[in-house]
């Protein structure tokens, strides 16, 4: 496998004026047709033509109306070309029916669909398929199919053909088609200088009664980022469609936003208040890259966290704006600590703009992505407010119709700001995540923080340098008022310490507000202090924070010693969960318990082999004790957190069912499944439904509502996704592989499905003591799958592949199964790049 460098950047040796392309459809024999302009790029060095394609059929190709045979092999074509501009036409011939990779064109329950990014448009025709080559396409769809769709507006359309034209220029990786029988549910959307788009969301007919909510969520999308970037859309349409066989979640194709359809479709019975808030959430992102991915889109595919990690900070603004930053931003934390956390502390940890890679596939990660957001809000907080709207501004305003660089970002920040960005940069450059130390020293009014930052080796990177963090700090006066509000202190050595001076009493010190940096913070703290900031932290997440300290400092002594749970914190915590003055989401946020792979990874940061058993069983022992030393407040609290108006998956009612479901679960190891049992019965909507039914089976009494529920909803192939899921989240650790196993044996498990595989594989890699069992019968039965999907679909199956990432942390016996496991799927004759370059990488 060949490895591509960013330092080997060269532009590509042409431009391409324009593009015109006509698909003749059919299943197994797809005809493409290219007609395009390519004339000298005169920034760029000689170079032979070379224009990507792979698994094409050519049936002829001219430049200038000449036939010609080009040189082909596996990965393009090359051939002699004039020295001035030429036309280029060429017909191939592909097999959409035939490709279970879904990338490029390919065909999914009977319609026609693309997947172009990141390298898909090489599967569809000769192209120089990289994103910094951008023109302006037309296309010709001809077909039976009664729906044909392409980017941009729609220009013409006749009995079998529809014409669309794009007129921005774009990349080949927004490319998108699709074609077959669908229906519309339509609406509409006057942008703020007059401009009327007509909005659609397609779908499959029986699909129409589950698009009202993600057509809202578009509309509310395209009104923010109005209102708070000033980007207004730019077509007179605006398509989404729904597929059912999808790799990643969504694409943001210019004006045909292809969606996985679980990540837009959603109805009451059918779709959980996470599954509305996460529709919410990636409808606004695919829409926000309008602006940053498609009118500023990447030179290289280095750069991915130029579109990325933008999009995602502003996605998540968005979802603060809707539903509130305070819970957003701790369910935020939480998933950054459990998947880029373990993805930065282990084989597969790199920056969050790489330097080389074999697939580019294999780096839409945590790290790009998530990372790639935190390093945003970063910027945002030392550049303040009006620095980061101002430099977004000139960003817009410069870069509008390039494909941009990390360094052209940071420039428009220096240039609006006047700062220097030179040492922040290494945040992209950097891999591993900071270990920021904490202590403090009070004297004679004075109060200082003393901090130490380190980060760890990572592969490739041994020596680390200081990194800019951005400190958000406040202090609180022993009677629990805020003395210093919330202050940001710049922290750019790798030693050094902040004074707060004039104090009247030693103050206790709220660190690391809104978790204002990626790092790990180490701060030793009595138990009295923590539990003073649970009740009286003015910052939410600092607040969450105190609680989770303790949570895990319970849990660790618990794995560790065989402690019992700590009764002091779990009163702090009571305190909170019953103040009816606070929201019911924060206050279900604050009965989060850490989960048992964030508690292995703290024993691997500490030193010791974790032991899934013992952690397994001490979160069962710690929830056993809050369910029953809270047993008396239970059934008070679930009614309290019964939603009794018509259903809505606003913030106020999901907040309320979040509690509800918490409590339900402590309850639930007390009652032996009734109140989950008369939950499930009454159910109206798909989140009590299905927290009722995970109840049920983990009570052990989960058979019959089980079969149910699989009679309501076996023709509904999004919600039977949650019944194969919730049968393996929900085993005991000793039979998760083989419940996983059984369920491989349904007649539902279509395993080639991206969302059906990962419904039952992603639940057994994220069982942790499932997965982790001695035996190693949980590694056994998922390599078996992966070496199965790889030949069909290498994507999906590489990206599973991170569920060995941490292989490295567990003892010998574990550590020398997974390593066999890893070794069968490299010995594989013919394993995908995709495949093996991400285990080789694991296994380094
Ligand atoms: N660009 C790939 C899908 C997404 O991040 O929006
Ligand atoms: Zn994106």
């Amino acid at each position: 496998n060949q490895t591509i460098y960013l330092k080997d950047y060269t532009p590509f040796g042409w431009q391409v004026e324009d593009v015109h392309l006509t698909f003749a459809l059919a299943p197994e024999a797809t005809r493409v047709t290219a007609r395009i302009h390519f004339a000298p790029n005169p920034g760029a060095p000689k170079q032979e033509f070379f224009l990507h394609g792979e698994e094409l059929t050519l049936i002829r190709a001219a430049i200038d109306g000449q036939d010609i045979t080009p040189e082909i092999d596996a990965n393009g074509l090359r051939c002699a070309v004039p020295d001035g501009p030429f036309l280029w036409e060429c017909e191939v011939e592909i097999a959409p029916i035939r490709n279970t990779a879904l990338e490029g064109l390919y065909m999914s329950n009977g319609m026609y669909c693309t997947q172009c990014e990141a390298e898909g448009f090489r599967k569809i025709t000769f192209y120089p398929d990289r994103p910094d080559v951008m023109s302006v396409f037309t296309v010709r769809v001809e077909g039976d199919e009664p729906v044909k769709l392409s980017n941009g507006n729609p220009t013409s359309s006749g009995d079998g053909w529809a014409e669309w034209h794009d007129p921005w220029p774009k990349p080949a990786y927004l490319f998108a088609l699709v074609a077959g029988d669908l229906v519309a549910h339509p609406g509409k959307f006057t942008t703020k200088s007059g401009r009327k788009v007509a909005l659609n969301i397609y779908v499959r007919p029986g699909d129409e009664g589950k698009c009202a909510f993600g057509m809202e969520a578009l509309i509310k999308s395209m009104k923010w980022d109005e209102d708070v970037y000033g980007r207004e859309y730019d077509l007179d349409i605006f398509n989404i469609v729904a597929v059912d066989d999808f790799n990643m979640g969504a694409m943001e194709n210019k004006g045909l936003n292809i969606f996985n359809s679980s990540c837009v479709l959603a109805s009451q019975e059918t779709s959980t208040d996470d599954n509305f808030e996460r529709i919410e959430a990636i409808i606004a992102h695919e829409y926000f890259h309008n602006w940053t991915g498609n009118r500023i889109t990447c030179r290289d595919w280095f750069q991915l966290c130029l579109k990325e990690g933008l999009t995602v900070f502003r996605d998540a603004q968005f979802t603060s704006d809707m539903r509130g930053p305070e819970v957003k931003r701790i369910n935020d934390v939480s998933d950054l600590r459990g998947r880029q956390f373990s993805e930065d502390q282990g084989p597969l940890s790199h920056p969050v703009r790489p330097e080389s890679f074999q697939e580019i596939n294999n780096f839409y990660t945590a790290t790009v992505y998530e990372k790639g957001a935190e390093v945003i809000g970063m910027l945002k907080r030392l550049v303040g407010d009006e620095g980061y709207y101002k430099a977004c501004e000139l960003y817009f305003d410069r870069h509008d119709g390039d494909a941009a660089t990390i360094e052209d970002w940071l420039k428009v920040f220096e240039d609006a700001t006047g700062r220097d960005l030179s040492q922040f940069k290494r945040w992209y450059s950097q891999s591993g995540t900071p270990r920021l130390q904490v202590t403090e020293t009070w004297s004679e009014g004075t109060f200082t923080l003393n901090f130490k930052q380190h980060t760890p080796p990572t592969p490739g990177q041994d020596e680390k340098l200081p990194q800019v963090l951005p400190i958000a700090v406040g202090l609180l006066n022993p009677n629990g008022d805020e003395v210093q509000p919330t202050t940001v202190l710049e922290m750019t050595e790798a030693k050094q310490s902040f004074a707060f001076d004039g104090l009247a009493a030693k103050p206790v010190a709220s660190v690391l507000r809104g978790f204002s940096a990626p790092v790990v913070l180490e701060r030793e703290q009595s138990r009295e202090e923590r539990a003073f900031l649970i009740a009286h932290d003015t910052d939410a997440f600092t607040r969450w924070e105190a609680s989770q300290e303790m949570a895990r400092e319970s849990l660790m002594a618990s794995v560790t010693t065989g402690a019992t749970p700590d009764t002091d914190w779990l009163d702090a915590l009571h305190k909170v969960v019953r103040d009816r003055d606070l929201d019911p989401d924060f206050r279900s946020s604050m009965m989060d318990i850490p989960t048992q792979s964030e508690i292995a990874r703290l024993c691997h940061e500490r030193g010791h082999v974790p032991d899934p058993d013992a952690i397994w069983a001490a979160d069962k022992a710690l929830r056993d004790t809050i369910a029953k030393r809270w047993s008396e407040d239970l059934p008070a609290l679930l009614d309290e957190a019964r939603v009794t108006a018509a259903y809505k998956p606003d913030a106020e009612q999901t907040g309320k069912r979040a509690l509800g479901s918490k409590i339900l679960g402590l309850l639930n190891r007390i009652d032996g499944g009734a109140a989950a049992q008369v939950q499930f019965d009454a159910a109206d909507n798909m989140t009590l439904q299905l927290t009722a039914l995970a109840c049920l089976l983990r009570a052990g009494k989960g058979a019959d509502a089980l079969a149910r529920f699989h009679d309501q909803w076996r023709e509904d192939q999004l919600v039977m996704d949650k019944w194969f899921g919730l049968q393996v989240a929900c085993a005991d650790p000793g039979e998760a592989a083989q419940v996983t196993k059984t369920l491989t044996e349904h007649p539902a498990f279509s395993w080639t499905n991206p969302n059906r595989f990962r419904a039952v594989f992603g639940s057994l890699a994220g069982h942790h003591a499932g997965f982790h069992q001695a035996d190693g019968s949980g590694y056994a039965l998922l390599t078996d799958w992966l070496i199965r999907l790889d030949e069909k679909n290498p994507q999906t199956t590489a990206r599973m592949c991170a569920a060995y990432q941490t292989w490295k942390r567990y003892d010998s016996g574990r550590r020398s199964l997974i390593k066999t496991q890893l070794e069968r799927i490299v010995a594989k004759e013919g394993l995908s790049r995709d495949t093996s370059e991400m285990v080789e990488r694991i296994l380094s």
